[in-house]
């Protein structure tokens, strides 16, 4: 019997075969979950989030357009998933958004205000706006997983505002953990190393990055979007069942080296 049999929840974040989200989505169905996958709307953001999810063996997977940006279709997301599923065991936010002119090298002063909003909106906020949808819908407690980056924590050339809002998303971490721990929810983040997907390809000087990770991490290799997935199922089952509030760093070791 699998890890997640029985549980039910959203991945939010599929944008293609590449994501996070569709190898976190990979080994949920692996384990038993019943999935419903929010995309962030447009025809061919659901054709390729259809295709990555077929690739993955998903048949007939339920794909929900949702700009987790605007309160209307997160209600309508909820609203609909609560209806199907009446209860929901899991989160999985794996979304973040920022105008790829200002993550380039010695352009973090650049940034405009709208710029800034924006990044820390949709990559920060919705983890609490998806917090408190998914809590009623939580009874008997549940697991919230979002992404984040060492970028939050020391400045990455070219990460620029994308660091200051996964700063934002580690403290939301905390801070949902911290008020929805009565209910039984717990609330953490994967800090992931890099891996090639849409989002990092946008970063200026990602090439450089993956290479210094594979001759400085302790495991002298980048990691597999799959060791990723493997660590949510651990975050969404009762194998982590006295954990909640933290950032666990799936990297190859690459934050703890301080040379
Ligand atoms: O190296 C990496 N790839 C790492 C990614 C290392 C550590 C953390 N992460 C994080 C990212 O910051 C993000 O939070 O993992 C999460 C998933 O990122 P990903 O899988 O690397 O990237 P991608 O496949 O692009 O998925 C992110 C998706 C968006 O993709 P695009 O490329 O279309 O912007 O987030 C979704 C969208 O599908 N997204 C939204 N979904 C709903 N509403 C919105 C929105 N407003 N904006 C973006």
């Amino acid at each position: 019997m699998g890890l997640l049999e029985g549980r039910k929840g959203l991945v939010f974040g599929i944008a293609n075969d590449r994501s996070i989200a569709c190898h976190i989505a990979k080994s949920f169905l692996e384990q038993g979950a019943v999935c419903a996958f929010p995309y962030l709307p447009g025809e061919k953001n659901e054709k390729r989030a259809l295709k990555g999810l077929e690739e993955i063996g998903a048949t007939s997977p339920w794909l929900l357009p949702c700009d987790a940006s605007k309160d209307a279709d997160l209600d309508a997301t909820f609203d609909a998933v609560r209806e199907r599923f009446d209860t929901i065991d899991f989160v999985v936010h794996s979304i973040a958004f920022a105008d790829r002119t200002y993550l380039k090298p010695g352009k973090f002063a650049e940034t405009p205000r709208e710029v800034f909003a924006q990044a820390l909106d949709i990559s920060a906020y919705s983890l609490v706006a998806m917090g408190r949808r998914a809590k009623p819908m939580m009874p008997r407690g549940g697991s919230i997983i979002t992404m984040t980056y060492y970028g939050s924590d020391k400045a990455v050339p070219g990460y620029n505002v994308m660091g200051v809002a996964k700063a934002a998303l580690e403290a939301c971490t905390r801070y949902l953990a911290l008020e929805l721990g009565e209910s039984g929810i717990r609330v953490n983040a994967i800090s992931a190393g890099p891996i090639k997907t849409l989002s990092s390809m946008a970063v200026g000087g990602i090439d450089e990055i993956f290479e210094w990770v594979s001759r400085k991490a302790p495991l002298h290799r980048n990691i597999d979007a799959d060791e990723v997935g493997k660590t949510a199922v651990y975050l969404a089952s009762d194998l982590s069942s006295g954990v909640t509030g933290e950032t666990l760093f799936v990297d190859a070791g690459y934050n703890i080296v301080g040379l």
